[in-house]
């Protein structure tokens, strides 16, 4: 192994991940004909679509809005079989691209950077990785997603456990079969609300232990008509510009009234209509449903009629109700979710009221009783936002750790969430304080990559071989972000966002609320301005 003063290798860039950002970053680096490494921890490509291969994964965008937009004849040769297509027509899409693309000689797989080191004489960074190689690089590019890093709750006994237990995130490659099989679920989040429908068609029994209920609207997936597929295609063009300028990166707009504004029969209406057609329909239908209290309470109620509407036993119903404000969490889209309740198969148990105890070799035990199973299913989610990036040693100026710096989440501060202060041509993509989680992300993950790919020309171009935010703006941006988050639901709400779902997580809310439309038009003031707020140096 070399040392990390002698490099084996020298490329422009690193990139880690080989997902939506990672594989867009290497395609426009080498375009613009920089040396790039992308290292992968994973055999394939994919991200968070090659591990959450549980049962019923799919994406919660739509399809047509949920790939790249970049290259219009991409966008044109591939076809979505449906609305919400399931992970593995997702991950398929991500191998064609790779191919399409010839990304793969570019990417190491099997390969799980350590330790990224900048070092101030050589102005490069110096890179590890758990193979033992070492590479040195000018750009240090973070690709490693927001939601990937698995988070198993530390429940005692686990280890006893003598049935298999999984993680969603974490998903085998080869099919799990629950045939016949008792198996219980922990978490009612996203990947829970998805993979319990699924998984209780085919086990013998299947026990829910739910913690926080959540609120979760029909997809209502179907398959694209050809009309359809041909609308979005001839108009490829408006469409891009539509997810760019839009908040959320679709081809949703927030409604332009309040939900107060309308009358009891008029708000009826809108949210039966946005009900039946599905997805994020009502989250987008009024403009002030994540800022005002009541506004919210007034949706929220709708849906929480409709769960009692839909689940048979009124105990369970009641269980399955939230009580807390819609859509400051990820608002969750289902494929019969609440139905399931209905079977015969499936039986709910509400852990705040009798929390789970321990596991043991033959199940769980809650506070006032056992459940023997076969196998365990981890729906916890993750360590959000920082978590993968804190599994990375990465070190700046005077060898200060990002971690160190942002005190394990609670001091986070970046400038326009692509870069930090103290960590010189390093750039994240979807990084906290960006607005990438509040929406599609592949439309931010565009942004991102053009973006920084525009920076990194202008540099070379110029002959600067230093860009650094600046203290003051990043203080600038972290207060703005935090004022506008501040303004809304979404800090009054625990969820992954927050960080309140990890035990000893410091708290707080690092994410850009105000939009992918006006985040983008502040990045491109940014470089309108000769890169105002940044510091750029020769050496
Ligand atoms: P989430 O949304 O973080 O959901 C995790 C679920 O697991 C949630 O219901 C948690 O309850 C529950 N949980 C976590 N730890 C425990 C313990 N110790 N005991 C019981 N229940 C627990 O993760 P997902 O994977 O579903 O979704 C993440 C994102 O992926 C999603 O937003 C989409 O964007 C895609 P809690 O609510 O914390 O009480």
């Amino acid at each position: 192994m070399s040392s990390s003063r002698e490099p084996q290798k020298q490329v422009d860039a690193v990139v880690i991940g080989a997902g939506f950002s990672g594989m867009y970053m290497l395609h426009r680096l080498r375009e613009a004909g920089l040396s790039t490494r992308v290292y992968e921890a994973a055999d394939g490509v994919g991200g968070v679509w090659y591990w959450n291969r549980y049962p019923g994964a799919r994406c919660d965008s739509e399809s047509v809005y949920y790939n790249y937009s970049f290259s219009e004849e991409l966008f044109k040769e591939w076809e979505w079989s449906s609305r919400y297509p399931e992970q593995p027509e997702i991950l398929r899409y991500l191998n064609y691209v790779a191919d399409k693309f010839e990304l793969r000689p570019d990417i190491q797989f099997n390969t799980r950077v350590s330790s990224a080191i900048y070092e101030e004489e050589s102005n490069r960074w110096q890179i590890q990785t758990d193979t033992g190689e070492s590479v040195s690089a000018k750009y240090f590019i973070t690709g490693v997603g927001c939601i990937s890093t698995a988070n198993v709750p530390n429940i005692k006994g686990l280890d006893s456990f003598e049935g298999d237990w999984y993680h969603t995130g974490h998903w085998p490659h080869e099919k799990v079969d629950f045939t016949g099989k008792r198996v219980g679920v922990i978490g009612t989040g996203s990947s829970g609300i998805q993979s319990i429908p699924a998984i209780a068609k085919e086990a013998a029994h299947l026990t829910v232990f739910q913690r926080t209920p959540q609120y979760s609207v029909p997809a209502r997936n179907h398959a694209y008509t050809q009309e359809f597929v041909d609308e979005v295609k001839e108009n490829y063009s408006k469409i891009r510009r539509q997810m760019q300028e839009s908040a959320a990166g679709l081809r949703f707009i927030h409604g332009e009234r309040s939900v107060l504004e309308d009358t009891p029969e008029e708000r009826r209406r809108v949210l039966q209509e946005g009900w039946d057609k599905g997805g994020w329909e009502i989250l987008f239908a009024y403009n002030d449903l994540l800022m005002n209290e009541e506004a919210n309470e007034l949706v929220a109620e709708f849906i929480r009629e409709k769960i009692r509407e839909t689940v048979d036993d009124p105990e369970t119903a009641e269980k399955l109700t939230p009580s807390s404000y819609y859509g400051t969490k990820r608002a969750i889209v289902d494929t019969e979710y609440f139905e399931t309740y209905n079977r015969k198969n499936v039986r709910l148990v509400d852990v705040k009221e009798a929390p789970i105890q321990e596991i043991t070799s033959k199940g769980i035990r809650t506070a006032d009783d056992e459940y023997e199973l076969d196998a365990l299913v981890f729906a916890t989610g993750f360590d959000g936002m920082t978590g993968s990036l804190f599994k990375i040693d990465i070190r700046g100026r005077d060898d200060v750790s990002l971690k160190g710096k942002w005190e394990n989440g609670a001091k986070t501060k970046t400038y326009l969430g692509l870069t930090t202060a103290g960590f010189p041509n390093m750039f994240m993509l979807t990084g906290p304080e960006s607005p990438s989680v509040l929406g599609n992300m592949p439309a931010t993950i565009e942004q991102h990559v053009e973006w920084v790919t525009d920076c990194i020309e202008h540099l070379r171009e110029n002959k600067v071989d230093v860009i650094e935010a600046e203290d003051r703006a990043e203080e600038d941006w972290s207060k703005h972000c935090k004022e506008l988050a501040d303004a809304t639901l979404y800090t009054k709400t625990d969820s992954w966002y927050t960080g309140a779902n990890i035990s000893g997580k410091a708290r707080g809310f690092p994410i850009y609320v105000g939009g992918y439309g006006p985040y983008r038009q502040i990045c491109d003031e940014v470089t309108a301005k000769g890169y105002e707020g940044f510091s750029l140096k020769k050496v």
